[in-house]
């Protein structure tokens, strides 16, 4: 959810962020594919491409279509601010103003700077095919002033920039496989030439290379098609250059047959997260994307452990604030399921549906307080069932602690419907909802008071 009221953001000022969460896709109000997240001071950047629905002066109407670049910012990794525009199309002196093709960026900060960069298809006098550009900024929230040209020696789309610890900065970029070059200290001129990163899959398509290190390991990373669609893979290093050695799958292929994904890395309060994207909005058109956050984790040999896709995202939810279920941990065999609530506006979210005696939607990891802090007395739920439902919510499984049921009354427009619990929460639980009876519900949240 997008918070720009001030009053929020004073909020979240008191009340301090050490807490990071996130539901997944963080961003909804908007598509934001190929997210590259970046930590600047004390909050994380994240800069996407901007996938829009295809307007009437570009004729493909089944191809990505990007016109421009938003700056989100967040100290949570769940309330996101939306900056606004960045760079535009319309606004780079060298870009094709109607080609629609702003794809994957990348933004680094050296020397003061904030340097932005991105692909696009320039003007006729560039030749075709795609150029990078730069736009540079005082502050990561811009407003970043675009080079009067694309760099030079450079052909091709996902730019990503790695400083190393000697300050050395390199652009890697995906033209006929991936390329290197080391940056000059001004960050906008190659300082070598480019060099083809050699050793990588050959067959299937391979794009939007995106460089980290951590404890001397250098991580290459890049989505593949070694079937259908693209899967997450990586090789490591031992320096920024190489060699690189093709090491495993950080993550499989979309479930929801998402042709592309696109990935990044931060580390932030010594978790790693990992930044890419789903089609959740957007289920019937998959270049339609949204940006998704899950937890990384290393083993001891510093290879990365696959990361499972989830819509439960990171992170402990507060239980006194609305509890979207849609986003569950788990969810029963048959009888339980998620849809729009209006399809025909999908950033309004989700709704869950029971209809089934015993179905169940598990929620992991919903932070009560501590002891002595507030408790949880009552759950509130706003729902709608035609014929009238119980629900029960029990903690832990299906079968766990009965905490509380509800009863649902007869109607159609979804109510929020209170109920105590038989004794008062706190800490971290997970929590679970059954169907008692076999009465149709559909759920839009659970809060607790
Ligand atoms: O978003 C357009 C293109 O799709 C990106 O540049 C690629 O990385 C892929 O995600």
């Amino acid at each position: 959810m997008i918070i720009k009221s001030k009053l929020l953001m004073l909020g979240l000022a008191i009340f301090g962020t050490s807490s990071l969460f996130a539901q997944n896709p963080v961003i909804r109000d908007q598509f934001t594919a190929d997210p590259t997240a970046r930590v600047f001071g004390d909050k994380v950047y994240l800069y996407p491409s901007h996938d829009i629905p295809a307007p009437a002066d570009y004729p493909r109407k089944d191809w990505f279509c990007m016109a421009d670049y938003h700056v989100f910012s967040s100290e949570n990794l769940s309330d996101w601010t939306d900056h606004g525009v960045i760079v535009s199309q319309t606004t780079v002196p060298w870009a094709n103003p109607k080609a629609y093709s702003m794809w994957a960026p990348d933004c680094i900060h050296k020397n003061g700077k904030y340097y932005f960069y991105f692909p696009t298809a320039p003007d006729s006098a560039y030749g075709r095919g795609f150029a990078i550009g730069v736009a540079v900024a005082d502050n990561p929230a811009g407003p970043f002033v675009p080079q009067p040209k694309p760099i030079a020696n450079v052909r091709g789309i996902d730019p990503n920039v790695f400083i190393d610890k000697d300050g050395q900065a390199y652009l890697y970029w995906t033209g006929r496989g991936f390329s290197v070059a080391r940056l000059k200290e001004n960050m906008l001129e190659l300082d070598s030439e480019p060099q083809i990163i050699p050793n990588l899959p050959e067959k299937g398509l391979k794009e939007g290379s995106y460089l980290f290190e951590r404890n001397g390991i250098y991580y290459l990373t890049f989505p593949h098609v070694e079937n259908k669609t693209e899967r997450l893979e990586y090789a490591i290093g031992n320096s920024p250059l190489g060699p690189f050695k093709m090491t495993g799958v950080i993550m499989d292929e979309s479930p929801t047959g998402c042709w592309t994904n696109h990935q990044s890395f931060i580390n932030l309060k010594d978790q790693w997260y990992l930044f890419y994207h789903h089609n959740d909005l957007s289920p019937a058109f998959d270049k339609n994307r949204s940006t998704r956050i899950d937890s990384l984790f290393f083993n001891p040999d510093g290879t990365i452990r696959k990361v499972i896709p989830t819509l439960r995202g990171v992170g402990n939810t507060d239980a006194f604030k609305p509890i979207q279920l849609d986003r569950y941990s788990r969810i029963s065999e048959t009888g339980a399921s998620v849809a729009f609530i209006d399809t025909l506006h999908k950033f309004d979210g989700w709704k869950t549906s029971f209809t089934a005696k015993e179905a169940w939607i598990q929620y992991n990891a919903v932070d009560f307080g501590s002891k002595g802090n507030k408790k949880a007395k009552s759950i509130k739920v706003k729902a709608a069932s035609e014929n009238g439902a119980t629900l029960q919510i029990r903690v832990d499984n299906a079968n766990g602690k009965l905490i509380s049921e509800v009863k649902i009354p007869k109607g159609k427009v979804m109510n929020e419907v209170k109920a105590k619990l038989t004794s008062p929460l706190h800490g971290v639980n997970n929590m679970v909802v059954v169907l008692k009876d076999g009465n149709p519900v559909e759920v839009d949240w659970i809060s607790f008071e």
